[in-house]
């Protein structure tokens, strides 16, 4: 039976870790078990057999990290590596039933704007893997242990576009239920059943325990299966060894609750053995679960850190249009985006939830500044995007680009337009707005409107788009020229939601073109259409009539529920003309480098330092705008206001003032931004350096001169550098359970050779206890804290 068929009525059991059984035959530290299925092919089949006969439905091939950028340096060919896998993995299945995973860990690299791996090359890597995979005839593709959204998507659309594989996809969370670059639950899953996951969910990282209250929320919005793959909780330090916390009880408890809840999908990650999911395997014998079937059917669509969720009033706002713009007009025929990028940040300051990006220009290659603008306004900013383009070019591109579930404004009721549009918006799991024209153009009748809007929602549905993913839009006429049209705009509306019960868009400002006082009509308009059913105005947050209008309708209708924003808002606060209000607004944005950075704008950040430099010191401008700018955004971070992509955005854009104000220093020699001098290093037998960089960026940030020996570092070459630069304090960073070890050591010859100086350590295992149970003396917990340590000690010097 094929996995998809077998997954409808089964559950499927997975095994536990490999890592774990490989440590405990012996695996040694900085030893890349990859390597093994060549090197000792015996060793990885037994391991597997353990895991059949323990009673697992599904085994998962050794090719965590059998990826070319991981493998490079190992001496073999990385296809090779994988072919070798497969083959120990159907070796040990021999002709018993069991299915085999074939896995895919992270690539060990972060994606551009974050890090420098391009979206192309990371999709490249995980594609050469899958086309491995594919020939072999695996039972399925794992995408397992992602912290990054993006480069799961990447993965999946690798093994979607090459290969007919059924594809599970999991992600690490931390404590705070995101992962580390901030995405949620909710976000994972929409994003992922959204680009035809056939399951998804979350392993590695917590404890089951842990895991329980996030796999709930997966579980509320999944309409696929949903799958667990706990740690045995944290990694403790116990005399010289690596245990985990949870003891075997616990772990089979809550297998079995998290199949009451629903989970269909179950095994083990780091810690477990063959014993974990014998016990596993023999508690759930006979154990009724429940058939998959989403809860609920919201209409969500989110980026990378944010989703929105349409409950009622979301706010599109318009302004990223070139329509009547002479400036955004010209700077986008110079492919700039600069003007885009201040549209997108003065939308989400009024209180956009969702912004349209219109970048159609007659001369102008619509597909490429598509694609540049989504990336660039998605580095700088959370809010969700719709893409406004009738091109499938376009629309595809920007649809692979984005990070998250966009909008797709819009398809029509034209056979043609659906035939090209709607798969897009299923192959990348979008939304779309269908608008109630065809062919034939605008239709007179509310009737007619009706039925275009039925087709649209009826097509939708044959191309697997789920109904809460289609917006109607009857078109907003232009009271000016079609003035006896406007009302049954209003009407179609009405009838629409009542009887298709579908969200509703309306591009309320074109009811205004060519009349004065536009603001007066757009909000009388968009009064009368709230009241009829319009869930999603296009309109200009900027305009504040228009938003009073919207907040006073969110009392009227009780989704401001005790009307407490609304009272927030307007209780004491003296009325002024909005005219007055825009005007200000716009004034107090003047560019200063404090908003420049803040607001994570790299390219202004050059040009708005050499500004300052005419008026105040180098030093100065550190102290007076680049560090608050950097404990505002610190402090939002800590508050989990905005996550890691903005931080690095940040941390970029100082980097880039850096530069200019160094320069200035270096010509003028006297005076000094050094902080201190700080040792950083990935120890001995880790290759996974991304928080080590991005504490590296941090540091830099707060001026401090950082010696970065790089990852895999020997103990004696941290020693040695300490005691060259006479560094008052040094960062180790180790990712994994088996390289904490190495850490240690390094410690201890740290401090034999230099007892002087402080060591401070980070990585995602480790735990203030576990830091302090190895010798160190300060356990930084993110890049952030690492800078508060720096602080206080060298405050202290
Ligand atoms: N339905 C859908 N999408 C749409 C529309 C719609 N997208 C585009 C448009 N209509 C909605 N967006 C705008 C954007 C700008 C204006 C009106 C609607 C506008 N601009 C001013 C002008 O042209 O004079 C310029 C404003 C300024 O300079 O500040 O009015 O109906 N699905």
């Amino acid at each position: 039976m094929d996995l998809r068929s077998f997954l409808k009525d089964n559950i499927l059991i997975f095994d536990g870790a490999m890592g774990t059984m490989l440590q405990n035959r012996g695996l040694k530290l900085g030893e890349l078990p990859e390597v093994l299925n060549i090197e000792n092919p015996d060793l990885i089949i037994d391991i597997h057999r353990a895991y059949i006969n323990a009673g697992c439905n599904i085994i998962t091939t050794n090719t965590f990290g059998a990826n070319s950028l991981k493998m490079n340096g190992s001496g073999y060919d990385t296809k090779l590596i994988a072919e070798r896998a497969i083959k120990n993995a159907e070796a040990a299945r021999e002709d018993k039933f069991c299915y085999i995973a074939y896995d895919m860990g992270p690539l060990g690299e972060l994606i551009e704007p974050m890090g420098t791996l391009r979206f192309d090359e990371a999709y490249n890597i995980f594609k050469d893997q899958v086309e491995v995979a594919a020939r072999s005839g695996v039972d399925c593709i794992l995408i397992e242990t992602m912290t990054d959204l993006y480069e799961a998507k990447a993965a999946i659309l690798a093994a979607k576009e090459n290969s007919s594989l059924p594809i599970f996809c999991t992600m690490s969370f931390e404590k705070d239920g995101r992962t580390f670059t901030g995405c949620s639950p909710i976000t994972m899953t929409t994003v992922f059943q959204g680009l035809g996951v056939d399951a998804l969910g979350i392993n590695c990282s917590l404890g089951p325990k842990d895991i329980y209250p996030l796999i709930k929320e997966v579980l509320r919005y999944s309409k696929v299966p949903v799958m667990v793959q706990p740690n045995l909780g944290l990694p403790k330090f116990i005399e010289g060894n690596t245990e985990f916390d949870v003891p075997i009880t616990d772990f089979v408890e809550y297998g079995k609750k998290f199949i009451d809840e629903g989970v269909r999908i179950i095994g083990g990650c780091c810690g477990t053995t063959d014993i974990h999911i014998k016990a596993l395997k023999e508690s759930l014998e006979g154990i009724i679960f429940r058939a998959v079937k989403p809860s609920i059917n919201k209409s969500i669509v989110c980026s990378a850190t944010k989703s929105v969720e349409v409950n009622g009033v979301k706010i599109i706002g318009e302004r990223i249009n070139p329509t009547g713009k002479k400036f955004l007009k010209e700077s986008l025929l110079q492919g700039k985006l600069d003007h885009v990028l201040k549209e997108a940040i003065n939308q989400v300051e009024a209180g956009a939830d969702i912004l349209d990006v219109n970048v159609g220009l007659p001369g102008i290659d619509e597909a490429f500044i598509m694609e540049k603008a989504v990336r660039e306004i998605q580095s700088i900013i959370d809010t969700p995007l719709q893409i406004d383009s009738n091109k499938p070019k376009v629309i595809e591109r920007a649809l692979r680009a984005y990070n998250g579930k966009a909008i797709v404004n819009s398809v029509n009721g034209d056979e043609d337009s659906m035939k090209a549009i709607l798969p897009l918006v299923k192959k990348y799991g979008a939304a779309v707005i269908g608008l109630t024209l065809d062919h034939n153009g605008l239709p007179k009748t509310v009737e007619e409107r009706i039925k275009i809007a039925e087709r649209i929602l009826e097509r939708a549905l044959e191309y697997g788009i789920a109904k809460e993913d289609v917006y109607i839009d009857c078109l907003t006429l232009t009271a000016a020229a079609q003035q006896k049209d406007v009302m049954y705009t209003v009407k179609a509306l009405g009838i629409i939601r009542e009887k298709l019960k579908v969200n509703t868009v309306l591009g309320v400002s074109n009811v205004s073109f060519g009349l004065p006082n536009r603001p007066l009509l757009n909000k009388t308009f968009l009064s009368g259409c709230l009241m009829n059913g319009l869930t999603l105005p296009i309109i200009n947050p900027l305009d504040e009539e228009i938003m009073d209008t919207i907040k006073a309708y969110k009392v009227l209708a009780m989704e401001d529920v005790e009307s407490k924003d609304y009272v927030a808002h307007y209780s004491n606060i003296p009325k002024r003309n909005s005219i007055e209000k825009l005007e200000d607004s716009r004034k107090h944005k003047d560019e200063n480098l404090f908003k420049i950075i803040i607001n994570g704008l790299r390219l202004e950040a050059k040009s708005a330092s050499l500004e300052l430099l005419k008026t105040k010191s180098p030093l100065t401008i550190v102290e007076e705008d680049i560090i608050p700018a950097l404990d505002y955004v610190g402090c939002k971070y800590e508050k989990g206001e905005i996550f890691l992509p903005q931080l690095i955005q940040c941390a970029e854009t100082v980097k880039e003032a850096f530069d200019i104000i160094k320069e200035k220093l270096s010509r003028e020699g006297s005076e000094t931004i050094c902080n201190g001098t700080i040792v950083l290093a990935t120890v001995k037998g880790d290759i996974h350096d991304i928080g080590k960089n991005i504490v590296k960026t941090l540091l830099e940030n707060y001026g401090f001169k950082v010696i970065d020996l790089g990852k895999n570092v020997p103990y004696e070459e941290v020693a040695e550098a300490v005691r060259n630069s006479k560094a008052p304090l040094v960062g180790l960073s180790a990712l994994m359970t088996t390289t904490v070890k190495s850490m240690e050591e390094t410690i201890k010859l740290l401090r034999k050779t230099v007892p002087q100086c402080k060591i401070m350590v980070g990585g995602a295992v480790l735990t203030e206890d576990y830091a302090m149970a190895i010798g160190a003396d300060f356990y930084a917990k993110d890049a952030k804290e690492s800078v508060r340590i720096a602080q206080t000690l060298f405050n202290k010097i």
